[in-house]
């Protein structure tokens, strides 16, 4: 690495709601271990976040709710920063786009644009909602289809067929905020014209970022292959940063265009905060000898690598991304993640139900990270990873080594008597863990890095499980002192190579070994704690998750999942049609309960003796998950089909079938008629 300093960006998270593990995974954990790794390799770092709070969904949540839309961004600003402090992502600023530095620094980065001629200003007919009196933004309209006549298709694409759309291509547009009917009128913005951009873009990609992730190369690829077009840089908005030239009153900036120069921004605030230590904002963004890399998720590549170059080219005086490691997606338990169906795993909901397990989040998102495809989490296999390796493996291992260290040598580092071929080959085993790790987190390749991190834990594992200094104790001291050296080396050398990934730990760890501190240097040296150095007590690294906490989640989940069924419960369709005379062929009568017990080695079977009026019969029927106690039916009325051949169900005749319901849910209840009508009636 020949350049001076590492300018680290995360995306900013839209303060409309609060920021969950798919969030974590992509962006801000990997962008948190990089930043740790760099700081502690003694590099020059400035690791950058904030909240983005402008844009029409911030105005719509507002609406709805009957505040302001400062008062939604101030809400979830809150909750996402605090979140963020607790769960050690180590932000040297969190900042916001509705800071006054940032007004400034946006509405001047499009002056200056806009005085060089950078933006040609178009007039075009956009969709208005004149009850609310706002031009609606894409997604703000809904429709029909006009490719598979699916109602409730978006301005921008039809969900149902995947296609995308343009607003007027919608068939009975209808305005999502106030369900009328939009009008088409005509509004002038400013477009920053990405045609023009095109062949640099090219240049600077394709040719001269190969080394980039193939699936950042690859859609960069695409869209400019496709051919850029000029883009929007406007709307007609009143929540935003007015476009300050004349001329564009009640137009703000688009929200794509501020938020990304709240990295410009958010750094300047720092700098002016403690210029001696950050020095000023200029050497960060506009000195070729930083390097600047934009850690977000897939959905943002675009703007990154695209359009926000493109601007920054346009006012001439600022660097390029070096590079642009953005994941893919995390699903949850085989599901996309949803904010609007609390199909997730909130990060401030986490840090409350898991106190102080920071770490094993960590640690399950990097092992599990989306690096280069969509990626499952699940609780099991969150559950599975923390007792099987973390406690097993990584915890179990440090726990060894300290309560014998301190058994034997009264907590002070004994000294190696004699290294035994065994102990030569695990040493070489682990020399290389730091080229490795260092190898991988030059190259964005977390979840291997924090592999070969583990790696060592298995090693030290191991070497405590095959020399077996316990058993040693009577009768080879100085052979135990060898063993337990070697293992507090390995400890040591866990705790530099753990602490970008599981901070929490590390400083646990560094504390018990009492290393006053250490540098990413230090890794792989097998002298990092002297003879006769005294540690600290033991504690435990890890915990063990019982089934009871990991029950809990995934009932959480499936309450969710039933809610969200419930809400987007329709009606089925109506079936073909049938005959007056069909019908009639049914014989449905009405009877009562006289007996109802579960059958015997069948979960699902009840069996009812009915008074059906003609002298009784037998029912079976597959409802017994609905009753939890069948007793207690007797003596309801039922509606039952007389004329159905019996048949046998687990050994027992069924003469007829009950007539039941099934709710949105799926839930079964027998149909009741009156108390009052006669067993033996008949219903048609
Ligand atoms: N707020 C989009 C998102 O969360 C956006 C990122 C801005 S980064 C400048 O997907
Ligand atoms: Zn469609």
């Amino acid at each position: 690495m020949t350049k001076k300093r590492i300018l680290i960006t995360s995306a900013l998270p839209y303060a409309n709601g609060p920021v969950h593990i798919g969030h974590l995974a992509g962006v801000y954990v990997p962008a948190d271990i990089y930043a740790r790794y760099l700081r502690l390799k003694g590099e020059e770092v400035l690791f950058v976040g904030g909240s983005d709070e402008h844009g029409v969904p911030i105005t719509i949540k507002a609406k709805k709710e009957g505040v302001t839309p400062q008062d939604i961004v101030d809400r979830y600003h809150g909750i996402i920063k605090k979140g963020f402090e607790e769960f050690g992502i180590s932000f040297d600023i969190y900042s916001r786009t509705t800071s006054s530095t940032h007004y400034q620094t946006a509405s001047d980065f499009f002056k200056t644009l806009y005085d060089k001629g950078e933006f040609v200003q178009q007039t075009s007919e956009q969709y208005y909602d004149e009850e609310v009196k706002q031009f609606l933004a894409d997604r703000y309209i809904t429709g029909e289809c006009p490719h598979c006549h699916a109602e409730g298709a978006y301005g921008d694409q039809c969900e149902k067929c995947g296609t995308a759309l343009s607003p007027t291509e919608l068939i009975n547009p209808k305005s999502a905020i106030s369900g009328s009917k939009p009008v088409l009128k005509e509004t002038m913005h400013y477009y920053l014209p990405l045609d023009k951009h095109e062949s640099w873009l090219r240049e600077w990609i394709l040719e001269n970022h190969k080394e980039w992730k193939s699936n950042v190369y690859g859609q960069c690829k695409s869209w400019l292959d496709m051919g850029l077009l000029p883009r929007a840089v406007s709307r007609d908005l009143d929540w935003g940063i007015p476009v300050p030239v004349e001329g564009a009153e009640g137009k703000v900036l688009y929200v794509w265009f501020d938020a990304p120069i709240g990295y410009i921004s958010n750094t300047k605030e720092l700098c002016a905060k403690q210029p001696e230590k950050y020095g000023n904002y200029e050497k960060w963004w506009k000195d070729e000898d930083t390097r600047l890399i934009h850690f977000i998720g897939k959905d943002n590549i675009v703007f990154h690598c695209i359009v926000f170059p493109a601007m920054l080219k346009a006012e001439g005086s600022f660097i390029l991304p070096e590079n642009v490691p953005a994941n893919e997606f995390l699903n949850l338990e085989g599901d996309k993640i949803s904010t609007s169906r609390n199909w997730a795993v909130w990060m401030h909901e986490y840090l409350q139900d898991f106190p102080g397990k920071q770490d094993v989040l960590r640690y399950v998102l990097t092992a599990n990270a989306p690096e280069t495809k969509d990626n499952d989490f699940t609780w099991k296999d969150f559950q599975m990873r923390n007792n099987s390796e973390l406690v097993a493996i990584y915890g179990n291992f440090i726990n060894r080594t300290l309560v014998l260290t301190h058994k034997y040598f009264d907590g002070k580092v004994p000294s190696v008597d004699k290294l035994t071929e065994y102990d030569q080959l695990t040493l070489k085993e682990f020399a290389d863990v730091k080229v490795n790790v260092e190898r991988l987190l030059d190259n964005f390749r977390f979840r291997d890095a924090l592999k070969e991190a583990m790696n060592l834990a298995r090693i030290g594992n191991k070497y405590l499980a095959d020399t077996e200094p316990w058993k040693l104790a009577k009768t080879d001291m100085a052979r135990v002192a060898t063993i337990l050296n070697l293992s507090l080396q390995i400890s040591a050398n866990l705790a530099i190579a753990f602490e970008p990934f599981l901070p929490f730990s590390s400083t646990k760890l560094r504390s018990m070994l009492n290393m006053s501190s250490f540098d990413w240097t230090d890794l792989g040296k097998v002298d990092l704690l002297k003879d006769g150095h005294q540690i600290n007590n033991a504690e435990l690294l890890f915990e063990k998750i019982e089934d009871e906490a990991i029950e809990a989640q995934i009932n959480r989940l499936v309450r969710i999942k039933e809610e969200n069924e419930k809400m987007n419960w329709k009606p089925a369709e109506v079936k073909a049609m049938t005959t007056f005379d069909d019908f009639m062929k049914m014989d449905i009568r009405v009877g009562q309960v006289l007996e109802c017990f579960k059958v015997p080695k069948a979960d699902k079977l009840l069996q009812f003796k009915i008074d059906d009026g003609m002298g009784g019969r037998t029912i079976v029927s597959g409802i017994a998950a609905y009753y939890p106690e069948p007793e207690k039916l007797v003596g309801t009325k039922v509606c039952f089909i007389a004329n159905f051949p019996p048949r046998k169900l687990k050994g027992v005749e069924s003469q007829g079938m009950l007539l039941s319901s099934e709710s949105a849910d799926g839930t079964l209840q027998l149909v009741r008629p009156a108390d009052n009508v006669e067993n033996g009636c008949s219903i048609g």
